[in-house]
């Protein structure tokens, strides 16, 4: 929009029209040696007022112009701006939890317009099929770079091979797959599972006794996942080592609060004694909570049932210093800067490192502190 309190513009709109050499004939006129005084006082009154409005309605019609061009311009700009951002196809696994919810965050707060990136995120809902469906789309639409969390680990060799033959860079986070060709994809970044599983087994060792029987339920993520193969193996290698420890169930709750709700008020009405759940991420154990809380059941530092966590999102990492979760292993999602720095690395002709671990710890609700859970991001 033209507007008259824009003294750039009035600046601007003479330089252009010096630098595109319009005639400025009325300014050359007001200049003239003698222009004013050549002519009695009416006749140079009238000049004046002629010079004056031609000098304003040309510096308006010009304004106007250059307004328009700027408008213009900067649309353009807009533009080229929206087709230079890089297109990043992210196929995620889903919603089912807290670390997935911050996941998800940090991957577009990573790939954001600001960022340089314009970034489709297509949900899984927990399904491969439409993980597969997500990828062939992705190629379809020619992205820059396909972003995948895959959902189970085995059959994926086909859909890589139509995101390889296609020429798109597909990078894979979280949770890893199992393939025949490791060229099938760039590279790999997110956790070690089943150090995870080892960390939660050698603090049962230590704190809940190597000797002694203990009973464990043992509450599974979503089956075939890294997450839960890899939390599940240190479990198994721990009870093989350990002739006391007996797993009186094993029963997966998909990762969800729901879930692990339902097949904990089974497990309980199942088992009287319990010393021990080993649960494979925080929101199952929310929901094991719920079961117990309304079954009456003690749980925690000062509880019957012992319990082992991960993911050690704000809320697990709540309930451990609440001494709810006798023990949590953290799982860092804050993958988005990761993966944003692979995308950078690829642009500059590097190669990335083929897999890369995040580094984590782990939370004891007997020595975590306040000051833990405020540094907490996710
Ligand atoms: O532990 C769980 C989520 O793959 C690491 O998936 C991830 C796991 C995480 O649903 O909460």
């Amino acid at each position: 929009m033209f507007s008259w309190a824009s003294p750039g513009c009035i600046l601007q709109t003479w330089i252009r029209a010096f630098k595109l050499k319009l005639p400025l004939l009325s300014l050359k006129m007001a200049s003239r040696e003698g222009a004013f005084t050549d002519f009695p006082e009416g006749v140079l009154m009238k000049k004046m007022v002629v010079v004056a409005v031609s000098v304003l309605a040309f510096t308006f019609g010009l304004c106007a112009a250059q307004e328009a061009y700027c408008a213009d311009a900067s649309k353009g700009g807009r533009q080229t701006d929206k087709d230079a951002l890089t297109v990043v196809g992210f196929s995620q696994v889903g919603s089912e939890s807290d670390w997935r919810m911050a996941n998800t965050q940090s991957m577009r707060k990573a790939f954001s317009e600001k960022n340089g990136y314009k970034l489709i995120i297509k949900d899984a809902q927990q399904r491969q099929s439409r993980q597969i469906a997500a990828i062939r789309d992705f190629v379809a639409q020619k992205v820059d770079y396909i972003v995948v969390a895959p959902v189970t680990e085995e059959d994926w060799d086909g859909v890589l091979k139509e995101a390889k033959n296609a020429g798109i860079p597909l990078i894979i986070v979280d949770r890893m797959i199992k393939t025949s060709d490791n060229g099938l994809y760039v590279c790999w970044i997110g956790s070690d599972f089943r150090k995870e599983g080892d960390t939660a087994v050698d603090w049962m060792e230590k704190n809940l006794g190597s000797d002694k029987e203990l009973l464990i339920a043992h509450l599974q993520g979503s089956m075939g996942s890294s997450a839960q193969i890899g939390r599940t193996e240190g479990l198994l290698a721990g009870v093989d080592r350990n002739p006391g420890w007996k797993v009186v169930e094993r029963v997966s709750g998909d990762f969800t609060q729901a879930r692990g709700k339902e097949v904990m008020e089974r497990i309980l009405k199942q088992h009287a004694r319990i010393d021990v759940l080993y649960c494979e991420n925080d929101n199952m154990a929310f929901g094991a909570m719920e079961a117990m809380n309304e079954a009456g059941r003690t749980y925690g530092v000062n509880g019957e049932i012992k319990i082992i966590s991960f993911d050690a999102t704000r809320a697990g990492l709540a309930a451990t210093l609440q001494g709810k979760i006798n023990y949590n292993v953290e799982c860092n999602p804050l993958h988005g800067p990761r993966v944003e720095e692979i995308i950078r690395l690829l642009k500059d002709g590097k190669v990335p490192e083929k897999l890369s671990y995040v580094s984590e710890r782990a939370f004891d609700a007997r020595r975590i502190t306040r000051a833990d859970l405020d540094a907490r991001e996710y």
